[in-house]
Order: structure tokens, then C-alpha cells, then sequence
């Protein structure tokens, strides 16, 4: 077993070997049966685009076939298979949001879909220039402004009514560069299209597109998701957690909930609460129904409600592994389809709802806005009543947890600022302005959003937490979401003791403003919440982001989304670490494009580093060289 790969990871040991023991199969018995990945795929250079291929040119430029059947170079074939990984990231952040929307559309006063923050309903629909957005009926105005959210993802004309929140600077990069996101499924479509058989084949051309592509997640699906998600849900505040398998309580019926849309999560909690549903519990021996999150739905659930966090990408297995588990209800992206199998090693039920992301082997429970409630109240039931099935002799429940806080939203941390800044004026600043004045002031290096998922080319955690670690010991405050959150929280770096561990700039920052050096600012499609609040940074100095010592950072991302929101952070002007190269390699010059070039029309670039340590070493230049060029 890969244990040099996990010794991070202090479950995974005695989890993996539960798990030999029991005959469940894990990633890793899959990981090893795949032997040496192909060295094509990995830099790029395999075209499968069409049926007189598969072709694959040399990875190594001068040997072997340089062209495929088409003529297509390896420049082309990189190009068009990265665009490719942007139009299916984009798509899923933007379909996700599409639910959302269509949730909003269904709301009422009665639910369960409801409005749950008006005054950002208000704020949003006079941003996008709704008449009487201040006093017209609460519903009218939420269906109104759904409408038009719905016409972002298919408007014929125009681009994203988001893209307005940048400073001016940057809006005129977009312009300039021909990079601002029109409608979202046209981005997608057309990307689609230009990687077609027989279309682009100017790799730089081809990169403009995707980016563009990707803008339309950041700047369009993704801040539709956020903001939407918030007006329904309400908007994230600070709140205690807890997190890691330890979650799991053995006396409960637990419930795990995976995925990523709040819509199915928000419905499942809402049902666990039913008093029927807990005396039913009750009549079944457990001691209450114990819903635990896992991906970006545990982010979006703990975020807005505390729910416990069970756990990152890697630890879906491991969660069915304690025995415990009376069900697993997904619904959409980073669920394996190996869960269903691993589940009936248990006595877990795998019940997927979602018709976009079916997952045979158990139970399929359609869930739609129409049903929304009921499909819950069922799931929850059969969960309930499987827990007389529990085995106990398969149960084993690492006995680690940590607490950590978390819902670190926009307006909740602009709160945290207000009390400190302004607590003997009457008036709330409102703004930003106190976090720039730290940055500037030197007090605090820079900023960086760490973000992303788990990927086992980086060993387990150990990404994510080294790289933290250095950069707040550096005074580099770090925003965090998605997989790269919940390892934030495993390792006690969402607590506002974490402060400890930092330079004494950050250290003061965090004991004046009451917050942890490492805020949980939610799921991956809330890196829009990081957009919004560099450019609110960028604008409150008058300055493009670009200028700013700011970085994004995905130590050990895997999924195509990564590539998008890679795609956006860039196009929005902020340089994007990788920790996990993508595959494109196979074209000296593509790589070039993105690690170098790109640099001159949009003013950031992409870094490639795997080591972690000597990443913050880069990150540290950066942002020094960025406070040279202010001035600062
Ligand atoms: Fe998925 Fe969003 Fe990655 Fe985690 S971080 S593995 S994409 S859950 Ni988005
Ligand atoms: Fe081969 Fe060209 Fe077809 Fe790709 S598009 S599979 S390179 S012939």
C-alpha cells in the first residue's frame, strides 16, 4: 500500500488497512493496478478528436511522429485538449449554478425553497439594474431576477453582468484582449467547436478562447452559484465546525452527504430536523440522525449551517470504510463511481439523485425543485432505517477530529474589519480598505487563495498544508475553498490559535480583526467570493489586480474545474500555482504561453511547481517584487 504517499494523512494508515481487512477496494489497489500512466496522455499529446485517429505525436519534440493523420502538431493537439479540460470545468460550475437559479425560480414564501437574505436579493437586483429593486415584493423580484440570471447562460448578446465588480483597469484588458465571457453556454458551445476535427489549430488562438471560456465560470456559473446560493441560503457568517472522519458518531444514524450543490444538502438537513424523522432514529436504537459533509457540499453545508466536515476528496472511501455510514447521497462532480460497490462491503446505501450524474449500482432517487422536500424526507427515512443493518463488528472510527471555524464570506469578513477599524464611529466603512492598508503597510506580505482538490501525484494533504503553513509563517494571509479547506481544517489551521503559527505581521492582524490566518471562504464555485474581494482590493486603490501581491494557488488539484477556475484566476490577473503540472508538456511552446508569454496581454501567468516549499520561495519573490512596483 502507498503509504509514503499518505503518511500525512493520520486516518488514512489505520483506514486503508481496515479496509484490506474487510475486502474492500480502494483507490490505491486501482492506482497500482494502472502500473506507469501513459507518458502521451500525460504530456498532452494524444488526439482522440476524431474517428481517423486516435493519433499521438512524440512528447519529445524531434523524435518520432510530429504530426497526427490531420497535420495537427503537437502544439495544436496540447491547445485543443487543455481548452477542452476549461469547456468541461466551465460547464460544471455552470450547470451547478443553472440548479441553483432554477431553485431560486421555484422559491416561495411557503418553501422549502425560500429567500433567506432579502437585503442581497435587493443589493444584486439593483446591481443588475432592476426598477424598484428596493421595494418591490420579496418573490416578484426573486423571480425576476432568476429570469435574468437564467438569460446569462444563453443570451445572444453581451457579456457577464458581473464583470462590472472589476476596476476599470482590468475591464479594459478584457475588452482589449477580447477576453470578456459572453453568455456562458456560448463560450462552452463555441469552444466545443473550435477544438472540433478540422478547426483552430493556432495554439495562442485557441488558448485566448478557452480562457475566455474559463472567465465565463469565474466572472459568470461560478458568482451566479455564490450569490444565488446566498440570497436562498443565506449568506455565509462565522461559525464553529468540526472536522475529519471523527465526525462519524457511532451512537448516530449518519448520513453522508457529497457533491456539491447545496440545493439536494440544504433539503436533506432540512429533513433531518424533522422531529418524526428523530423520534424515528430514536425507535431504531440510535441516538439521533448525524449528517456529515464531504466536498465542496460539506463546504456549502458547514459554511451556511456548521455541518460537520467529514472530510476531503481522498477520504470519500475512507468514510464508508468506518462501517458506519447508513448512507451516502450524492449528487453531482468528484464523487467516485467506485462508491456503490465499496458501500455493499458495508451495510451503507449509495443513493445518487441526480439525472446528470447517475451512478449505477444502487439506488437512483430522481431529486428535482418540484419534489425537493419530499425526495429529502425519503433519503433521510431509508437512511433511518437502515441503521438496525449496521454490522458492529465493522465499525472503526478513527478517533481524530479537530474543531475549526469557518464562513468566511465577503460581508462577513468586511464585518470582522468594520468592528476592529471602526468600533468608536457610529457608521460602518463597509469596505475593504482596512485589509489593503495592512497589505500596504507591510504588516501583511500579500494574499494568496489556496484552493483545490486531492490528487495522489501529491501525497495526501501534504501540499496544501505546507504551503499554507509557510506562507502565513511568511505574513502571507491565506483564503481557502474547496478539498484545500477541509485539509486547512484537519490540520488546525481554521482556528484563530492557528495564529500562533504565523509571522508577527499576521499574528496582530489576527488577533485585532478576531479571525483565524486561514479563512474558509466555502466550496470551489465560491472562489468567486476571492474574485470579488481582490478586485474590491483592487478598486478601493484605484489599481488592476494584477498590480496587487496576490496568487492563486492549487497545490494538488485534479478535476477539469481546476483548469477553468486556473483559466480565470490568470485572465483576472492573478499568477496561478500549480502543484500538479497539466498535461501539455508534449508543446515546448503552449507551455511557454502559459508559463511566460501570456504575461504581456493579460498582465499574470501560470507557475508549475510540484515541490511545495520552493513554490512559497517563488510566491515570496512575487509578491516582494509586486510591492516593489507599487512602491510599497
Ligand atoms: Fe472536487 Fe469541489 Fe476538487 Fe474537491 S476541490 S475534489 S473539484 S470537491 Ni473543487
Ligand atoms: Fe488524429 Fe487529427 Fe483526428 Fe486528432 S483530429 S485524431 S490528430 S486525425
Amino acid at each position: 500500500m502507498s503509504n509514503e504517499i499518505l503518511n500525512y494523512d493520520k486516518v488514512a494508515e489505520a483506514s486503508l488497512a481496515k479496509a484490506q481487512r474487510d475486502g474492500a477496494e480502494t483507490m490505491w489497489d486501482r492506482r497500482a493496478a494502472q502500473k506507469t500512466q501513459c507518458g502521451f496522455g500525460e504530456a498532452g499529446v494524444c488526439c482522440r478528436i476524431c474517428a481517423m485517429g486516435p493519433c499521438r505525436v512524440s512528447p519529445v519534440p524531434g523524435k518520432g511522429a510530429e504530426r497526427g493523420i490531420c497535420g495537427a502538431n503537437a502544439d495544436t493537439i496540447v491547445a485543443r485538449n487543455f481548452a477542452r479540460m476549461v469547456a468541461g470545468g466551465t460547464s460544471a460550475h455552470s450547470d451547478h449554478a443553472r440548479d441553483i437559479v432554477h431553485a431560486m425560480h421555484h422559491s416561495s414564501a411557503e418553501g422549502p425553497f425560500k429567500i433567506r437574505d432579502e437585503a442581497k436579493l435587493r443589493r444584486i437586483a439593483a446591481e443588475w439594474e432592476i426598477a424598484d429593486a428596493d421595494t418591490k415584493e420579496t418573490y416578484a423580484l426573486a423571480h425576476e431576477l432568476s429570469a435574468m440570471a437564467l438569460e446569462e447562460f444563453g443570451k445572444p448578446f453581451g457579456t457577464q453582468r458581473f464583470l462590472k465588480r472589476a476596476p476599470q483597469a482590468r475591464q479594459d484588458v478584457w475588452a482589449r484582449e477580447d477576453i470578456a465571457p459572453r453568455a456562458i453556454d456560448m463560450e462552452v458551445t463555441t469552444l466545443m467547436h473550435s477544438t472540433h476535427m478540422g478547426c483552430a489549430a493556432d495554439y495562442e488562438s485557441l488558448f485566448r478562447r478557452g480562457m475566455r471560456t474559463g472567465m465565463s465560470d469565474g466572472w459568470g456559473g461560478s458568482m451566479i452559484g455564490t450569490e444565488f446560493s446566498d440570497i436562498m441560503y443565506g449568506t455565509p457568517t462565522a461559525r464553529a465546525s468540526s472536522s475529519n472522519l471523527g465526525v462519524i458518531d457511532a451512537e448516530m444514524v449518519n448520513i453522508l452527504i457529497h457533491g456539491h450543490d447545496p440545493n439536494l444538502a440544504e433539503m436533506v438537513v432540512l429533513a433531518a430536523q424533522n422531529p418524526e424523522m428523530v423520534e424515528l432514529a430514536k425507535a431504531k436504537g440510535a441516538k439521533g440522525i448525524n449528517i456529515v459533509g464531504m466536498c465542496c457540499t460539506g463546504n456549502e453545508m458547514t459554511m451556511r449551517h456548521g455541518i460537520k466536515i467529514a472530510g476531503n476528496f481522498y477520504q470519500q472511501e475512507m468514510c464508508i470504510i468506518t462501517g458506519a455510514i447508513e448512507a451516502v447521497v450524492v449528487d453531482v462532480q468528484c464523487i467516485f463511481p467506485a462508491l456503490p460497490e465499496l458501500a455493499k462491503t458495508y451495510h451503507t446505501r449509495f443513493i445518487s439523485t441526480s439525472e446528470k450524474a447517475k451512478i449505477s449500482g444502487d439506488l437512483f432517487l430522481k431529486f428535482s425543485e418540484e419534489t425537493g422536500l419530499d425526495n429529502a424526507n425519503e433519503i433521510v427515512k431509508l437512511a433511518v432505517e437502515n441503521f438496525p443493518n449496521r454490522d458492529a463488528a465493522k465499525v472503526e472510527i478513527p478517533d481524530i477530529k479537530q474543531d475549526t471555524m469557518v464562513g468566511y464570506s465577503v460581508e462577513e469578513i468586511i464585518n470582522h474589519l468594520d468592528a476592529v477599524v471602526n468600533s468608536q464611529l457610529e457608521d460602518k466603512l463597509g469596505t475593504v480598505k482596512p485589509l489593503t492598508d495592512v497589505i500596504y503597510a507591510g504588516v501583511i506580505r500579500g494574499a494568496a487563495g489556496v484552493v483545490g482538490c486531492n490528487n495522489p501525484k501529491q501525497q495526501h494533504d501534504y501540499a496544501h498544508i505546507t504551503v499554507m503553513e509557510e506562507l502565513i509563517k511568511r505574513d502571507v494571509i491565506c483564503v481557502v475553498t474547496g478539498c484545500a479547506a477541509q485539509a486547512a481544517a484537519k490540520a488546525g489551521l481554521l482556528t484563530l490559535e492557528a495564529k500562533e503559527r504565523c509571522g508577527r505581521g499576521l499574528l496582530e492582524v489576527c488577533e485585532r480583526v478576531n479571525i483565524p490566518p486561514v479563512l474558509h471562504m466555502g466550496s470551489c464555485v465560491d472562489i468567486s467570493r476571492i474574485l470579488h474581494i481582490v478586485n474590491l482590493c483592487a478598486d478601493v486603490r484605484g489599481i488592476d489586480p494584477a498590480l496587487l501581491p496576490v496568487v492563486g494557488i492549487a497545490p494538488e488539484w485534479m478535476s477539469e474545474k481546476a483548469v477553468s477556475i486556473a483559466n480565470y484566476v490568470v485572465g483576472s490577473g492573478i499568477n496561478t500555482y500549480l502543484g500538479v503540472i497539466p498535461q501539455v508538456l508534449g508543446s515546448p511552446n503552449f507551455t511557454k504561453l502559459l508559463t511566460e508569454d501570456c504575461q504581456e496581454f493579460i498582465g499574470a501567468h501560470f507557475v508549475f511547481e510540484k515541490d511545495p516549499i520552493v513554490m512559497v520561495d517563488k510566491i515570496m519573490e512575487d509578491m516582494e517584487a509586486k510591492r516593489t512596483a507599487l512602491g510599497i
